[in-house]
């Protein structure tokens, strides 16, 4: 029998706590998860008459009305009438104040506000218990005021609220991988939210629900359509679209962006070319530019993917990527920024994948325009459950550059079971790069864009969890300081409980959740290994595929002999762009963390391993644990039963037990390929694979979502 992992032994002890718990005094009603985080989850009577005159509509304003400051005042209102129930206060106690209005109501001025970015804002308890909020502007009134709120959802009581705020990123944004048509890549949700079929006339109230959600994490970006981008979509009719839709976030502090496909000018513009250094196409993209803001003053800018994966670019040219972006950032001019993807990779190269963007981007430092950045993903690969961070940070200190992250998870189960990514995202964001900081500080200048994961679901993610990462990546954006556990323990009293024991147990199933996926899907730095197209389920066999860097075994390299990728000074010497410091970390597998022990190194089935197994015993050994915390995710769930609403609890369920499912297929599949190369037999107590390879390779999906 296989020992318990630390994680398993831990829920295993918070399932005990849970169950001796004292059962919610609320009945618990059936939830469907549209709220979000923001469901205002009644107080306690007590707490509710402590928390009255902090809440509700009766809010003394020091400062103009405005339509921002109006969804502060309401949102104050809704939260106080769904946590209190109670009547406003006859005595109301908050104050919003614009900074430069503090001294009319004899209220001293916040230093720290002096100087402080956009959005920053300061909760403070002032004379006679009341409690007052400040900021420069109205979005930081706005953003003090969900402060509050989420202050007194999840603790249930006033106390301690002080605060000072400042977000350390300017962008904090949604890329949205949204069609036209309502399909959304890599979307696990069900269709788009966006209703572009009957914009403008119509709008979907979600729209403003969306916009309340990510106002309230601090997110101020949104690009609503897809990088794989259409050229009609610039056409003056989704114009008229994208401006309902920006007048709609304005109030919420949200600027919209657009991803722009490069051939624009020739898909529909009539153009013979698109160039970026023809005339014509310039002059075509500025009135293209003139024409947008002319209808959306505050107009974000162009997302672009170009050149990568089939799109079009100026590579198609013979011009290089500063070429292609400084172009699209002179029709901008300084109404707006261009943010060029740096996610390129070509067939026709056969240096190692995870090489080509560096080897790119990097000699163009110092060539891009004040308003273009460079959006890098986490990783050099593609958002696998893990990667090393991306070579490129720290690598062009002349190039403003922010981080891409993947909300959605197309990589990490899709929307299925649980996979919390904060600790994902944190992992790259602490990772130093020993060329100037770590990946946080090199991108706070700039920002932060996560691929969203939000669907016409009711519930918004597809699985109620999957809101959590929604959440994550906005407070993260804000605050990369916050801890995963922070973060998890805030969505949870929000979205589920405040009652200490249920809620922890459900920290500690986040918190480990990503990792578990790691175990079982690519464990010791595999990557890659998905099925192909719909990225759904294990399939290492593959190794036909027409691209050589879209098959598993590109990858993994795995034979009868071995398994890993090569990519020391003997391989691919991916490690050399990397800051010799970092790499020196990595280049020995003797002393390399395991967690990158094959993205780095081909390593005979026989290498010992620190823990005195073998490579091969070492991989089922952590196969079998993913597995294992898969199950005992799934019981500690069922011990939470008397603390959450039934429709919520059952769903979640369900999705565990897909999860658990999942967990086996992929540890049964993968052992069984990799059996097949080496015939070496499973370690001692190791469960028998119940299938035939043959079987496991014939599984097919063509109906899997999101491709
Ligand atoms: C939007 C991966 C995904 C693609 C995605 C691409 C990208 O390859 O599978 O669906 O395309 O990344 O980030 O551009």
């Amino acid at each position: 029998m296989m020992r318990g992992t630390g994680l398993v032994n831990r829920l295993a002890m918070l399932i005990a706590a849970v169950g001796a718990a004292m059962f919610p005094l609320a009945p618990l009603h059936a939830e469907d998860g549209y709220d979000l985080w923001l469901r205002h989850a009644p107080l306690s009577a007590v707490d509710a008459q402590a928390a009255r005159p902090y809440l509700g509509r009766g809010v003394q304003l020091l400062g103009e009305m405005s339509p921002t400051v109006k969804l502060a005042l309401d949102e104050l209102g809704q939260a106080g009438e769904r946590m209190t129930g109670l009547e406003p206060s006859p005595h109301p106690a908050l104050v919003l104040a614009r900074a430069d209005r503090l001294e009319s109501g004899g209220y001293p001025s916040d230093p720290r506000l002096a100087g402080a970015p956009p959005g920053s804002y300061s909760i403070r308890a002032v004379r006679s218990g009341r409690i007052l909020i400040t900021a420069h502007d109205d979005l930081g009134l706005l953003y003090g005021a969900f402060a509050l709120i989420r202050h007194i959802g999840v603790t249930g009581t006033v106390a301690g609220v002080e605060a000072f705020s400042a977000p350390a990123m300017p962008l904090r944004m949604l890329n949205h991988w949204d069609n036209p048509d309502g399909h959304v890549e890599r979307g696990y949700a069900g269709r788009s939210i966006f209703d572009w079929w009957h914009l403008p006339e119509k709008l979907d109230p979600r729209m403003i629900d969306y916009a309340r959600a990510n106002a309230s994490v601090g997110i101020n970006a949104v690009v609503v359509n897809n990088v794989n981008a259409r050229g009609f979509m610039l056409e003056p009719r989704y114009i008229a679209k994208l401006k309902r839709l920006a007048d709609t976030w304005r109030p919420y502090g949200i600027r919209v962006f657009m991803s722009a496909r490069f051939s624009a000018p020739r898909d529909i513009g009539g153009l013979p070319t698109a160039d970026p250094l023809d005339a014509a196409v310039a002059a075509w993209w500025r009135a293209k530019a003139d024409e947008i803001y002319a209808s959306i003053p505050d107009f974000g800018g162009f997302l672009v993917k170009a050149n990568s994966e089939g799109q079009p670019g100026p590579q198609d040219y013979g011009r290089s990527h500063a070429d292609g972006a400084n172009m699209l950032a002179a029709a901008l001019g300084t109404r707006g920024t261009v943010i060029w993807r740096a996610f390129v990779y070509k067939a026709e190269d056969d240096t190692d994948r995870t090489m080509q963007a560096y080897a790119e981007f990097a000699p163009l430092d110092r060539q891009f325009a004040d308003n273009v950045i460079l959006q890098i993903k986490n990783g050099p690969l593609d958002f696998q459950p893990r990667e090393p961070f991306h070579p490129l940070f720290g690598a062009m200190p002349k190039t403003k550059v922010m981080l891409e992250a993947q909300i959605t998870r197309e990589y990490l189960g899709q929307a299925t079971g649980m996979a919390y990514l904060a600790p994902l995202w944190k992992e790259v964001l602490a990772a130093d790069t020993g060329r100037g900081g770590t990946v946080a500080q090199i991108v706070a200048p700039v920002g932060m864009a996560g691929v969203a994961n939000t669907g016409s679901d009711r519930n918004w993610t597809g699985t109620h969890f999957d809101a959590a990462n929604w959440y994550a990546f906005g407070r993260l954006a804000w605050n990369p300081a916050l801890t995963s556990d922070q973060i998890a323990r805030e969505w949870t009293a929000q979205t589920f409980t405040r009652a200490a024991a249920p809620r922890e147990a459900i920290v500690q199933m986040m918190l480990g959740s990503r990792e578990t996926v790691v175990k079982y899907t690519s464990p010791l730095g595999l990557a890659h290994l998905m099925g192909t197209g719909h990225h759904y389920g294990p399939a290492p066999w593959v190794c036909d595929l027409e691209r050589p860097d879209w098959n598993p075994c590109y990858y993994h390299r795995a034979d009868a002999q071995g398994i890993g990728f090569d990519r020391t000074t003997t391989g691919s010497n991916a490690l050399a762009q990397y800051a010799p410091a970092v790499a020196n970390q990595w280049a020995d597998p003797a002393t390399a963390n395991p967690r990158y022990l094959l993205w780095f190194h081909h390593l005979p089935w026989t290498h010992r391993m620190a823990s005195g197994r073998t490579l091969w015993d070492e991989l089922v050994t952590t196969y079998d644990q993913g597995v294992l915390e898969t199950e005992a995710r799934a019981q500690g769930w069922a011990a939470l039963a008397p603390h959450i609403d039934p429709e919520r609890h059952a769903a979640v369920a369900t999705d565990l037990a897909i999860q658990r499912t999942e967990a086996r297929w992929w540890r049964n599949a993968s052992l069984s390929f990799w059996q097949s190369l080496h015939s070496l037999p499973l370690p001692a107590g190791a469960a028998p694979i119940p299938e035939r390879l043959e079987a496991y390779q014939a599984r097919t999906f063509p109906e899997a979502p999101g491709q």
